[in-house]
């Protein structure tokens, strides 16, 4: 009997223990345009078992074949059998692939066994219009572009004198009927000096808004692409495009509160890149025989001005319903009265793929409370800070005007405080058609920071139902969660996610609603990293390092802003903010574990560290042109601009060291390293005495240089420490000190001090925020406080997430978990509880799976939940004495437990039940 068995278990087929999915190409799902011809692969593995322990891919191999002919015929590439655990940043290495090429792959892999998983179900990429050859689609423009519609004293909320004329113009209406044979594929790439939409037969192609992006369009412009198959019809087509000004001729940065002028002289603050707009479309059409046909934009396309009567990102957006043109992207509709649209000359400007994630409405908002402050006047609370626009439901008669302003909150007497919106008016207007039904309307080419709404001119009562708020930001995929027992920092966690989501708006903005919404580069490096825990900003930042690099000043530095449209004279670079250019590639590539963002800006990067070498050469770090230094620090002692300069001078060689090798220049390495210790020296020799004492005896000098490595912890920390305690248990950080403040006292045996801090609930500090009615973070720790209202109008932001880079803290220091090795290929899983918090969870997505601690104290006793995804090595140590267990037995020798010591124990993936004694 016991034989039958054995020989029936030998006939089973091994069932693999490992299976791949979630497949990638260039980070996205099907991507129908990547950038390159040598595009990289990703999938993660998944145990067969769920409960299996200790799972690893031993080898993988992948298949890419045309995707017309299928993976049996003759494949693209074959990698065969690869022994290794890759699972990602896989460069195809097939036959050569060229523009449009459309291409299926799959992946199977080995685990421990020497059966192979089944192939993943298919996934498919296309590679972009690669060549300028590959465009056909003219640019066109409409005939009296530069018609301004409105023409008024610009608002200037903060009381000084007026920045002259405000102009805003109308969105330009474009159209082309085609007949078309059945398909079997239709594509259509677009883009535009401006910002566009599309509709195919009445029906836009998609919800993505604000395309094609932002870019520095002088050097490169962005496309998107959509499988538009389904749109089509048999016969009679139309196609039509919307295009508004947006942030190549609309205005942009602030321009205008800064008083510089555009391309067209006399006017401030817009036509930043170019003073007419145009787009570009190119519709592809295959049919079953093989044969394709193409519908570009040419002068045989007609336009027309229609209902968006003023379209501006900053100024908002005003629609008047009875100029709608019903119809109008459908066939058979009467354009008789439209005019031809006219070809622009080119640019010379790269075309290429968007490599990013699109903007698009994410959420909707109901809202919680309206009332009348006066009469006709009715506020609306969304009771969340967002960046997007509402969606007004209203009935009335035709003509009626309904206006909406937008504000981040209210006055002591409840009107919008829009004081801060400096030069952004921030309006947008509905004038209605008098549809007895009723109508809806959103605008289109406009986003707004905002919490409460006001409409006036509404006809009747306005009802909770007449506003919806409608959440838009870049759709970067959201996967982090925190929560713990101190219900003040549950709150402080979801403000940081909100606040990232409205600045993480085709490129990290500063704020999503003032005359600013800049990507300034000191608050993307302090704060990228305590993004990646929140969402998958891999693409994102992918595109935004190179509006980055393509920005960067011929003379070396990087900006104090990319895009960079305009820049006011001395304020070209900034320690601390130019120094994104070497630190948001590193932490790009020490969590996603992509070496290409490193290459690709390599020598930029070398461009920036040789003028900073000559710009100091004898290492006393250097004076800006900007003197941002430790920007909206609060102590009295303020941190010098050149210790900054030279402590970020350090750390930067030293990332450059560490990315060197990363892509195999071993010389760069050793000279960057080098260069690293030098400056370290020289910043010892300058700032650190023999007592541990900084000569600049403030909380953010040694934060910065404790989190940099550049000074010994023991007595520096206690100095730290010291500082803190005599100024009652509070920061006087500033953007460029906080973020180091708390890592740098938890790992240097001050973690009580972090806890107390975190916890801290008086002014300046996070509790503090919280306390006085946050929803985001703040630019300033009293930005509002209850009872006196809005500080600084001048310059305050409801939504600057500079402060709420302590995200990174409450994952990685807090609830325990972060990255031991680029790409999380090895995790460090340390839980220290801290302050009166006696339980903590975080968990994120890593390019392997689910990573998450959850842990809390009970009776004595410390308990943790770990999860490791596969592939991945955890070190864990735990906060306490004695023996651990795991699933209430010793953790010595139990499934995935590669080794134990005391607190101390090395993981393979699985799911975890630990307990010990505190
Ligand atoms: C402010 C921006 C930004 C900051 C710069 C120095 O106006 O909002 O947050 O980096 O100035």
């Amino acid at each position: 009997m016991k034989y039958f068995y054995v020989l029936i278990a030998l006939a089973l087929p091994v069932a693999a223990e490992l299976s791949p999915l979630e497949l990638r190409c260039e980070y996205h799902q099907y991507p129908l345009a990547v950038c390159t011809p040598t595009p990289r692969f990703s999938w993660k593995v998944a145990p067969t078992d769920p409960a299996a322990r200790d799972i690893r891919q031993a080898a993988y191999e992948i298949q890419v074949a045309s995707e017309s002919e299928g993976f049996e015929a003759k494949s693209l590439w074959s990698s065969g059998k690869v022994t290794s655990p890759a699972t990602d940043q896989i460069v195809y290495a097939g036959e050569t692939l060229a523009s449009g090429d459309r291409a299926s792959w799959r992946v199977r892999v080995w685990g421990a066994g020497s059966e192979a998983s089944e192939w993943s179900p298919p996934a498919s990429f296309s590679i972009g219009l690669l060549n300028p050859e590959d465009w056909s689609a003219l640019w066109i423009s409409a005939k009296n572009e530069q018609s301004f519609t409105t023409t008024e004293n610009v608002q200037n909320f903060i009381g000084e004198p007026s920045r002259g004329k405000l102009v805003v113009t109308p969105a330009k209406y474009f159209r082309k009927e085609f007949q078309s044979a059945p398909v079997v594929r239709a594509t259509v790439h677009a883009t535009a000096l401006g910002v566009y939409t599309l509709e195919i037969n009445g029906q836009r192609v998609s919800d993505e808004r604000l395309a094609p992006g932002w870019s520095a369009y002088q050097r490169r412009i962005h496309y998107q692409t959509y499988d538009v198959t389904k749109l089509l019809r048999d016969g009679k087509n139309a196609i039509g495009a919307t295009l508004a000004d947006g942030w190549y001729s609309g205005y942009v940065a602030y321009g205008l509160l800064t008083d510089q002028e555009g391309l067209v002289p006399g006017i401030n603050g817009r036509y930043c890149y170019g003073v007419s707009t145009a787009v570009r479309v190119q519709l592809k059409l295959e049919r079953a025989d093989g044969s394709s046909e193409t519908i570009i934009t040419d002068p045989t396309w007609k336009a027309s001005p229609g209902p968006i009567t003023e379209s501006d990102i900053l100024m908002g957006e005003s629609y008047d319903a009875r100029k709608e043109l019903t119809g109008w992207s459908a066939p058979g509709y009467d354009d008789s009265n439209w005019q031809s649209a006219v070809c622009k000359t080119g640019t010379d400007s790269k075309i290429e793929p968007h490599p990013g994630v699109p903007v698009r409405p994410i959420e909707q908002m109901t809202a919680k409370t309206v009332v009348e402050h006066k009469p006709g006047v009715f506020i609306f609370d969304l009771g969340q800070n967002i960046s997007g626009v509402v969606r007004l439901k209203v009935k009335g008669k035709a003509g009626d005007k309904v206006t909406i302003r937008y504000a981040e909150v209210l006055h002591n007497d409840g009107r919008l405080s829009t004081e801060n919106l400096r030069c952004a008016r921030a309006v947008d207007t509905y004038i209605l058609k008098g549809d007895p039904a009723g109508e809806t309307w959103m605008p289109e080419f406009t986003y707004h920071g905002f919490q409460y709404v006001e409409l006036t001119g509404f006809p009747g009562t306005a009802g909770l139902d007449a506003v919806t708020g409608i959440v838009i930001h870049s759709d970067t995929p959201l996967h982090g969660a925190f929560e713990c027992s101190d219900p003040m920092l549950n709150k402080l966690y979801q403000n940081m996610v909100w606040t990232q989501r409205a600045n993480f708006f085709e490129m990290p903005t500063d704020c999503p609603q003032r005359d600013e919404r800049m990507g300034w580069t000191g608050d993307a490096q302090i704060f990228v990293r305590a993004a990646t825990f929140n969402a998958d900003i891999a693409s994102f930042y992918t595109k935004w390092l190179r509006d980055l690099n393509d920005d960067a000043w011929d003379y070396g530095a990087y900006p104090a802003y990319a895009p960079r449209p305009l820049a006011r004279p001395n304020e070209h670079h900034a320690a601390g903010w130019m120094d994104a250019g070497v630190i948001c590639p590193w932490t790009i590539w020490q969590v996603y574990g992509d070496t290409r963002v490193i290459s690709e800006h390599w020598r930029k990067m070398n461009d920036f560290m040789a003028w900073r070498a000559t710009r100091d050469p004898e290492l006393k770090g250097a004076t800006d042109d900007c003197s941002f230094g430790d920007w909206l620090s609060v102590g009295n002692v303020k941190t010098p601009i050149p210790f900054i300069d030279l402590a970020y001078h350090a750390y930067d060689a030293r990332l450059m060291a560490e990315m060197a090798a990363a892509i195999g220049k071993p010389g760069d390495a050793a000279k960057y390293q080098a260069l690293a210790e030098k400056v370290t020296s020289a910043f010892r020799k300058i700032y650190l005495q023999e007592d541990g004492r900084l000569t600049i005896h403030n909380q953010s000098a040694y934060a910065i240089a404790l989190f940099f490595d550049l000074i010994p912890s023991g007595e520096s920390a206690a100095q730290l420490a010291g500082l803190i305690r005599e100024n009652g248990n509070k920061m006087t950080t500033g953007f460029l000190g906080t973020r180091p403040l708390l890592p740098a006292l938890s790992a240097s045996g001050h973690h009580d001090l972090a806890g107390v801090l975190m916890q801290q609930r008086e002014y300046p500090s996070w509790g503090y925020e919280v306390d006085n009615g946050a929803t985001s973070i703040w630019e300033r720790w009293n930005s509002y406080i209850k009872g006196s209202g809005v500080h600084e109008p001048s310059m305050n932001s409801f939504s600057h997430y500079a402060f709420g880079a302590v995200c990174e803290w409450m994952f990685a220091d807090l609830a325990g978990i972060d990255r031991a090795a680029p790409g999380f290929d090895r995790v460090r899983i340390a839980p220290r509880p801290t302050g009166t918090i006696t339980h903590a969870a975080a968990s994120m997505e890593t390019r392997h799976g689910r990573l998450g601690c959850s842990w809390k104290i009970e009776k004595g006793k410390f308990l943790a939940e770990v999860t490791v995804p596969p592939n991945t090595t955890a070190d864990v140590v735990l906060p306490v004495k004695g023996e651990v267990s795991e699933g209430g037995s010793p953790a010595t020798g139990r499934p995935g437990v590669r080794a134990a010591n005391g607190n101390q124990l090395t993981l393979g993936s699985g799911t975890y039940q630990f307990s010990a004694t505190l």
